[in-house]
C-alpha cells in the first residue's frame, strides 16, 4: 500500500520514511504490514472527523511499536518507569499498548502526549478518549485486513460517529474475553461501563 504523505510538522523528528525504517527494524513483515493498513485506516478517520492527519499517520503507524518485544524489556520497564504493579499480572497484549507508550516515547523521540495516549489506550480503550485515541482504537479494530463477524457493522457505526463505533468495539471486546475466560483489565470494563452509557444502542 503507498500512503504518500510528506511529514511537515513536528510529531516525528525525522520523514515518514524515517519513521518506516525504525518500525520496520522492531515488527516481522505481517505487524509491518498492519500498522500500514491502521495508519491508512487512521488517515481518513481523521480527514472525517477533522483531526491532523500527519498526527493521525505517525499514531497508526507506532500503535503496535513494542508488540514483538520480549516480556523481559516489558517487565524491567514496568519497573524503571514506577508504572502500576498490577501491570504485571497481565501480559503482552495489555503492556504493548500502555508500556510500549514509553519505548515510543524514548526510542522514537515521539513528545505529543495525545499521540502517546492513543498508543497507551488502542487495546483496552479508556473512559475518557480524544478523538486522535478514538480514531486509533477504531482504525485498528476496523483496518481492511480484519475480519471477524461484526466487523461490517463496526465499520458501518464508526462511519456514522466514531463514538458509536468505540461503544460497540468495547462491548463486543468484553463480550470476546469472558467467552474465552480471559482475564479482563480492569481499564477494559471502565471502558465498557463509559461508553455504552454514553451509546447504549450498539
Ligand atoms: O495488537 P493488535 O492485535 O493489532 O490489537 P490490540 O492491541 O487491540 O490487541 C488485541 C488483543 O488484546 C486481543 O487478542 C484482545 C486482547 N485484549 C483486549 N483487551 C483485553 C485483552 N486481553 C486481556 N487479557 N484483557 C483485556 O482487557
Ligand atoms: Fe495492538
Ligand atoms: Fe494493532
Amino acid at each position: 500500500m503507498v500512503t504518500e504523505i510528506n511529514y511537515t510538522q513536528h510529531w516525528f523528528p525525522g520523514t515518514r520514511d524515517e519513521l518506516l525504517a525504525q518500525i520496520s527494524q522492531q515488527l516481522k513483515p505481517k505487524r509491518f504490514a498492519h500498522v500500514q493498513r491502521v495508519e491508512h485506516t487512521a488517515m481518513a478517520l481523521a480527514r472525517a472527523n477533522d483531526v491532523d492527519v500527519e498526527q493521525a499517520s505517525v499514531a497508526g503507524l507506532v500503535h503496535d511499536y513494542a508488540k514483538q518485544r520480549p516480556a523481559e524489556d516489558f517487565e524491567a520497564a514496568i519497573r524503571a518507569y514506577d508504572m502500576d504493579p498490577g501491570l504485571l499480572n497481565y501480559g503482552n497484549a495489555i503492556w504493548h499498548g500502555v508500556v510500549g507508550a514509553e519505548f515510543v516515547k524514548r526510542e522514537l523521540k515521539i513528545t505529543d502526549e495525545d499521540i502517546l495516549n492513543a498508543v497507551r489506550h488502542h487495546t483496552t480503550g479508556a473512559v475518557y478518549m480524544t478523538k486522535l485515541e478514538q480514531i486509533v482504537y477504531m482504525a485498528d479494530y476496523i483496518e481492511p485486513a480484519r475480519d471477524f463477524p461484526g466487523v461490517e457493522q463496526a465499520r458501518k457505526l464508526t462511519e456514522q460517529e466514531l463514538g458509536l463505533g468505540v461503544a460497540f468495539q468495547a462491548k463486543h471486546t468484553l463480550q470476546y474475553l469472558v467467552a474465552k475466560d480471559k482475564p479482563v483489565y480492569p481499564k477494559s470494563i471502565m471502558t465498557y461501563n463509559a461508553w455504552i452509557q454514553r451509546y447504549p444502542t450498539v
